[in-house]
C-alpha cells in the first residue's frame, strides 16, 4: 500500500511536470522524505512518474540560489519555467529567504516547497518546529499552508495546488495588483508519518489548470498600445537590468544615446553610448545631461550614480518596466508602463536629427585606455573574451561597475548574455546562482565576481560526487577585501578602520580551498595570462584567481 504522504508526493511532481516544473533543487531531511523519495523515483524513471532533473544540495542557502540561477539558465535558454527548491523543517526553511528576496525583486519564477509537522506537532515543543507559514511574507506572489495528506485526501488537491503554483510564479493571470510578472511562492506541505516509501505504483495524472487564465487586465492593456513618445529633440534612453531589445529600437528610432547597462539586454548598436559612465563624470557630459529633456527608462537601472542623478533630474519620465519588475519607479515618473508600447519603437514623423547623439558619442570617446594590473584591466580581459554564444554571470559591487565602464557596444545579435543579481544586488549566493545557470541552461557559464563575493557563498563549490558537475568558470577578482567602500563616502574614515570595518580583509588562500572542494584552480597575475587561462571553454567548476592589488597597496599582495 502507498501511505497518504507519498502518495500526495508523488501526485504533486507529476502535477507540477504538467504545469512545466520539471527542475528541482532537494536538500535532505527526514519531514520532506515523501518528496525526496518521489523525485527519487521519477529520477529513476518509476513507470508512471514524470521526467524531471533533480540537483541534491546540503546547504538550503546555496540551494535556493541554484535553483534561481536555473530559472535564470532556462529564461536564457528561451524557455522560461519555475524552478523548484525542496526542503525540511526548521532552520532550514529559513536559509532560503535571500534567494526568495532577490528572484522577488529581480521576478524570477521560483517554486519553495517546505515540509512541516502536521498541526498536532506545532506549538507543543516537538523537535524542529516552528511557525514556517508565511514566512516569506511579502516576498512571494503566493503562500499556502497545506495540511497533512490523509487516507480520505480529496482527489484533485494536489493538482489544482501545482497548477495554481506554477502559474503565480510564471506571473500568469493578475493579482489584484493588475501587475503580472514572475515570482517566488511557497508551499508549506505538512506531512504525517510514514514519511517513506512503499512502493506501488504512480497515480494516473490529473490536469487541472490555473484558476484563471493569462490575460493582463484591461487597465494596464490599454496604456501600453499606444501613445507615441513626446517629440523633443535631446532625449535619452536609460536601459537597465532586464531592458531587452527594445531599449535599443527606441533609441535608434528617436536617434537618442542609449546609456545601457550591461545585463540590459540592450547594449548594442549605433546609438549605444558604451563609454557613458565615463562622460557623465566630464564636463562636456555634464553639460549634455544638464540639457535633457526627456529620460525614458526601460528596465531597472542600479548602477552608477550619474544615471540616477540624470533621472532624477529629468523633466519628464517614462518607464517602462519591461522584463524585469519594477513596483517602485521614481516617485516624479510621468507614467509607468508595464511594456513598451509599440508605438515607442516607430521613427517619429520628423526625421531626428543625429547631432545631439553624436555630441553623446563624442563626449564618451576619451576613455582613457586602461594600464597595468588591477581590477578594471580584469573585467576588460574577461569582457573580451566573450561571445555571442556566451553565458555569463557578473557579481555585486567591483566587477559589475567595471564591467559597465569597459564593455563595447556589441554589434546588434551578437552580443553575450550577461546576467547579474540586480534584485537586490546582493554579494551572496553568486557562485550557487553561476552553476544554476549552466544546469538550467545546458551550457558552460562565465562567471566574474569579487573576492568578497567568492567567500560569500564558497559553499556553492560543493557539488557532491553523485550530482551532475556543470561547466562553469568563476573569474575571482582578488584585491583582498571589498574595495568598492574605498570609494565611498566611508574613505575618509581612519585607513585602519575603514580597512576592519568595511572592506573586510579574509587571509584566505583561494588555492588550496578549491583544492578542498575538487575545483580546478589556476592563478593569474596579468592581462595576458587571464586571457590565456579564458581561450579554452570551462570543464567542470574551474576558478581563476587574478589576483590585483589591494585598496592600498602598489603590489599584488604576498602569500
Ligand atoms: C549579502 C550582502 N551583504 C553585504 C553587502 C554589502 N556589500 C556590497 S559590496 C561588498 C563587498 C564586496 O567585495 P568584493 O566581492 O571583494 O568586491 P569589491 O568591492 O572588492 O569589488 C559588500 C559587503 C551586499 N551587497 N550583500
Ligand atoms: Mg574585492
Amino acid at each position: 500500500m502507498t501511505y497518504p504522504s507519498v502518495r500526495f508526493a508523488r501526485e504533486f511532481v507529476a502535477a507540477l511536470a504538467m504545469h512545466g516544473v520539471e527542475d528541482y533543487v532537494l536538500c535532505p531531511g527526514s519531514r520532506s522524505g515523501p518528496l525526496a523519495h518521489a523525485l527519487a523515483e521519477a529520477v529513476e524513471g518509476a513507470e508512471g512518474a514524470p521526467r524531471v532533473t533533480m540537483h541534491v544540495r546540503i546547504d538550503e542557502r546555496s540551494a535556493a540560489f541554484l535553483a534561481l540561477g536555473m530559472a535564470r539558465g532556462l529564461a536564457a535558454s528561451g524557455t522560461p519555467r519555475p524552478v523548484a527548491v525542496v526542503t525540511t523543517s526548521g532552520t532550514a526553511v529559513g536559509n532560503l529567504l535571500p534567494a526568495v528576496m532577490e528572484a522577488h525583486h529581480s521576478g524570477i519564477p521560483l517554486i519553495v516547497i517546505t515540509a512541516d509537522r502536521p498541526r498536532e506537532l506545532r506549538g507543543v515543543g516537538a523537535n524542529q518546529a516552528t511557525d514556517q507559514v508565511g514566512i516569506f511574507g511579502t516576498f512571494v506572489q503566493w503562500s499556502s499552508d497545506i495540511s497533512a495528506p490523509g487516507e480520505s485526501e480529496p482527489t484533485g488537491r494536489a493538482a489544482q495546488l501545482a497548477a495554481r503554483a506554477a502559474a503565480t510564479a510564471l506571473g500568469d493571470g493578475a493579482s489584484d495588483e493588475a501587475w503580472a510578472a514572475p515570482g517566488p511562492v511557497h508551499l508549506n506541505i505538512e506531512f504525517r508519518e510514514p514519511l517513506a516509501a512503499a512502493g506501488g505504483p504512480w497515480p494516473a495524472p490529473v490536469r487541472v489548470d490555473a484558476p484563471y487564465s493569462g490575460a493582463i487586465p484591461a487597465s494596464t492593456a490599454d496604456d501600453a498600445v499606444g501613445q507615441p513618445l513626446p517629440s523633443v529633440a535631446r532625449g535619452v534612453v536609460v536601459a537597465g537590468d532586464g531592458a531587452g531589445d527594445a531599449a535599443r529600437i527606441v533609441a535608434e528610432a528617436h536617434a537618442w544615446p542609449l546609456l545601457a547597462e550591461p545585463t540590459s539586454g540592450a547594449r548594442t548598436g549605433d546609438a549605444c553610448v558604451a563609454g557613458y559612465v565615463h562622460a557623465l563624470g566630464t564636463p562636456a557630459g555634464r553639460d549634455l545631461a544638464a540639457q535633457v529633456e526627456l529620460v525614458v527608462v526601460i528596465g531597472r537601472p542600479t548602477l552608477t550614480r550619474g544615471v540616477q542623478s540624470l533621472i532624477a533630474q529629468a523633466p519628464t519620465l517614462l518607464v517602462a518596466a519591461h522584463g524585469a519588475r519594477w513596483r517602485e519607479a521614481p516617485a516624479h515618473a510621468a507614467k509607468v508602463l508595464q511594456r513598451v508600447p509599440r508605438a515607442w519603437l516607430d521613427r517619429p514623423e520628423v526625421t531626428p536629427d543625429r547631432a545631439w547623439l553624436d555630441a553623446w558619442l563624442e563626449a564618451a570617446s576619451g576613455l582613457p585606455v586602461t594600464q597595468g594590473w588591477n581590477a578594471r584591466a580584469v573585467a576588460g580581459a574577461w569582457v573580451a573574451a566573450l561571445d555571442a554564444e556566451t553565458l555569463a554571470l557578473v557579481g555585486s559591487s567591483g566587477p559589475i561597475r567595471a564591467i559597465d565602464r569597459v564593455a563595447p557596444a556589441w554589434p546588434v545579435g551578437r552580443a553575450p548574455q550577461v546576467t547579474a543579481n540586480r534584485g537586490l544586488a546582493g554579494i551572496d549566493g553568486t557562485v550557487s546562482t553561476a552553476l544554476g545557470m549552466a544546469l538550467g541552461a545546458r551550457r558552460p557559464v562565465e562567471a566574474l565576481m569579487g573576492d568578497v563575493t567568492f567567500l560569500h557563498d564558497v559553499g556553492g563549490l560543493l557539488v557532491g560526487p553523485l550530482e551532475a558537475r556543470p561547466d562553469v568558470r568563476i573569474v575571482v577578482v582578488n584585491d583582498g577585501g571589498g574595495t568598492i567602500f574605498g570609494g565611498l563616502e566611508h574613505a575618509a574614515a581612519p585607513a585602519h578602520r575603514v580597512e576592519r570595518v568595511f572592506t573586510t580583509p579574509h587571509g584566505v588562500a583561494l588555492g588550496p580551498l578549491c583544492a578542498a572542494y575538487g575545483v580546478g584552480y589556476a592563478l593569474v597575475t596579468s592581462v595576458e595570462e587571464l586571457a590565456v587561462a579564458l581561450r579554452r571553454a570551462p570543464r567542470g567548476v574551474e576558478v581563476v584567481e587574478a589576483l590585483v592589488p589591494g585598496h592600498n597597496e602598489s603590489e599584488p599582495p604576498s602569500r
